[in-house]
Order: structure tokens, then sequence, then C-alpha cells
């Protein structure tokens, strides 16, 4: 195998754990708005929701437990001989619940941020609007995710880890959203193999060097192993 390997998962990944997809038939954007609940605007318009929409989704994936993919690729960092650096678009803890380690780009669901000075704390199972940041004591908790129109986080270090690494394999995304959606674009521009491990063609599969096709439970320890 490759000697270093950046994976980028998606929803996909924590589909079979009972966490639901946003794009895939009866995901979580055909039961919301995402200018609604996914964007800055939609919190200032209606925190109230933003927050109903969050602590659901806290909740369950707080009850979610990892499943054989997740396990498999916090084996692979594990045993891998060379360097595996998972880059996660999902909010939830799965990878660290199976003992593995992701750089989460989209912000964590237990985690709280202050929209005034920028504060980051451990989100409480329930936020409220006009939550007081434990920081600068304004009221101005809200969840740790980015939204539409927001920066992703850690994105000069990944942009390192693209730039040197020899495979880039995406597991269970859907290719739809920026910047991730690129990776696979930059990993090969500075000669990585790339490979797309999910349910179906997506719209980005084109560009990858491979393909496996199949549900994420089977697909990724078989690949791993
Ligand atoms: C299985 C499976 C199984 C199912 N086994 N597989 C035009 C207008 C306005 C903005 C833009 C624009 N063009 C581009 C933009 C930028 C925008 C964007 O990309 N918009 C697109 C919609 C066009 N992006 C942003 O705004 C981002 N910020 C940004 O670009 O800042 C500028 C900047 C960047 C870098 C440097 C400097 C400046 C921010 C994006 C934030 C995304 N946030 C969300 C919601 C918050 C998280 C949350 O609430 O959970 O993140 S959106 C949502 O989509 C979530 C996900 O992480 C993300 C990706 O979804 P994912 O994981 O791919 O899920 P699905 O459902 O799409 O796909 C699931 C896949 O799994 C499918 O393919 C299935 O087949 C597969 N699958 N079961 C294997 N069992």
């Amino acid at each position: 195998m490759a000697d270093k390997i950046v994976i980028l998962t998606g929803a996909g990944l924590s589909a079979e754990s009972g966490l639901g997809t946003f794009r895939d038939e009866g995901g979580l954007w055909a039961q919301h708005k995402i200018e609604d609940v996914a964007t800055p605007e939609g919190f200032q318009r209606n925190p109230d929701l933003v927050h109903a929409f969050y602590n659901a989704r806290r909740k369950q994936a707080a009850e979610a437990t990892p499943n054989a993919a997740h396990v498999a690729l916090a084996n692979l960092q594990e045993q891998h001989k060379g360097e595996v650096v998972i880059v996660t678009q999902n909010v939830d803890g799965l990878h660290e619940a199976a003992g593995g380690r992701a750089i989460h780009m989209h912000g964590v669901l237990d985690g709280a941020l202050c929209a005034a000075c920028g504060h980051r704390w451990p989100a409480p199972a329930e936020m409220a609007t006009g939550q007081i940041c434990p920081a600068c004591s304004a009221p101005t908790a809200r969840p740790d995710i980015v939204w539409f129109g927001e920066i992703p986080y850690h994105m000069e270090q990944i942009a390192d880890h693209l730039q040197d690494c020899d495979l880039f394999v995406s597991i269970g995304t859907s290719g739809q959203v920026y910047p991730a959606a690129g990776f696979v674009q930059e990993s090969r521009m500075f000669g990585a193999s790339t490979l797309e491990i999910n349910l179906e063609r997506t719209d980005t599969s084109g560009v990858f060097d491979r393909h496996i096709v199949g549900p994420a439970t089977q697909t990724v320890p078989a690949w791993v192993s």
C-alpha cells in the first residue's frame, strides 16, 4: 500500500451507523431547508430552529456507535507503516469512538462556538438561544459547525497533507460541497493516485483513477485488509 494516505470521509461512512446523509433520497436536505439551518444568516433569523436541528442531531450522534468501516480505518491508522491522515466532513465523533484520529473540517456536534469572540468549548446536550460564552460573557453561543459561506477548519494543514500524499481516498461523500470536493484534483496535481469508495458513482467519479462501489461496512474493511 502507498506510503502516505489521505482519506476524506463523508456522511455515507456513518450512514450504516444510523446517521442520515444529506443528499440521498429522504436525507437531511429533503427534510430541512439548507438556508434555514446551515447558514449564518439562517441562525441570525431563527436561532431556536437551528438549535433544535443540531440538538436533535447531537442526541442521535451521541447514541450512534462506530461501524465496521470506522473500525477498519482506525486499524489502518494504527497498523500502516506510513502515515494515514483522515480528513472528515462529518460532525459526529465516530472516527474517534472507533479509536481513530480525524481532522474535522466542518466542525463537531459536541462543540459550542462564540459567534462574538470565537471561543470554543464543549457543547451541552441541549443548546439554547442566548447561552452565555464562558470567555466573553456575550449571549452568542452557537453550534461549532461550519455553515455555507464560512471557511472550513484546518485548511492549511489539509493542503499540506494533500501535497505530499501518495494515495488520496474519498469515502462516502457526494463530492458536491467545496472545498472538499476539490481535494481529489488537488492531490492528483501533486502526483497522488486516487480512489473513490461509494455506494454508487458520484458527480466527481470521473476524476478518480479507481472506484470501489458498495456499502462502506463491506467495501472499506475489504480494501484495508
Ligand atoms: C454511502 C453509503 C454507504 C450513502 N456506504 N457510501 C455557489 C454559491 C454559494 C456557495 C458556493 C457556490 N459554489 C461553491 C460554493 C461554496 C460552498 C459549496 O460548496 N456549495 C455547494 C453546495 C455548491 N461551500 C462552502 O460554503 C464552504 N465554505 C467555503 O467554500 O469557504 C470558502 C473558502 C474555502 C477554503 C478556503 C478559503 C475560502 C463551507 C461548506 C460547509 C458545509 N457544511 C455542511 C453542513 C454543516 C455540517 C452539518 O450540519 O452536519 O456540511 S453541508 C453538508 O454537506 C455537510 C457535509 O459535511 C457536506 C458534504 O456532504 P457529504 O458528506 O458528501 O454527504 P452527501 O449526503 O452529499 O453524500 C453522501 C454520499 O454517501 C453519497 O454519495 C452516497 O452515495 C454515499 N453513501 N450511504 C458508502 N452505506
